[in-house]
């Protein structure tokens, strides 16, 4: 009796650390809305005061997949998307503004905010 408690404990911590893998996965993983349809990978840049954050970071990416930069500034900016073929977005000093776009190259891709000089993040991109 004694045993099978315990047992049943150390499965309950094994399925609760299990949940807690997948969340955490799941904010850097590719998700899906609740119609199990495949959704954009969305990166948030901030631009305050003259700091970018993030910076210098890596994201995943799938070939095929959609990427939203949905970006908050207080400054207005250049976001270079160093993608085959590249893209570029003009950044106002406003909040909430959204710019998309598909990789479709396996490789790194590197986005960067020219005025700043920063590089935000590198895509790696896989096949
Ligand atoms: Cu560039």
């Amino acid at each position: 009796m004694t045993n099978r408690l315990l047992r049943y404990g150390l499965l309950t911590v094994a399925v609760s650390s299990l949940l807690v893998g997948c969340a955490s996965g799941d904010r850097s993983g590719t998700r899906t809305t609740p119609n199990g349809e495949p959704a954009a990978r969305t990166i948030d840049i901030r631009i305050a005061n003259g700091t970018v954050s993030p910076a210098d970071t890596r994201t995943e990416a799938e070939v095929g997949e959609r990427i939203v930069l949905r970006v908050d500034s207080d400054t207005a900016d250049e976001l270079h998307v160093h993608s085959d073929p590249a893209h570029t977005f003009p950044v106002a000093a406003a909040s909430g503004q959204e710019f998309g776009f598909t990789v479709t190259v396996p490789g790194q891709v590197e986005i960067e905010l020219h005025h700043a000089g920063r590089t935000v993040t590198t895509l790696l991109v896989r096949q």
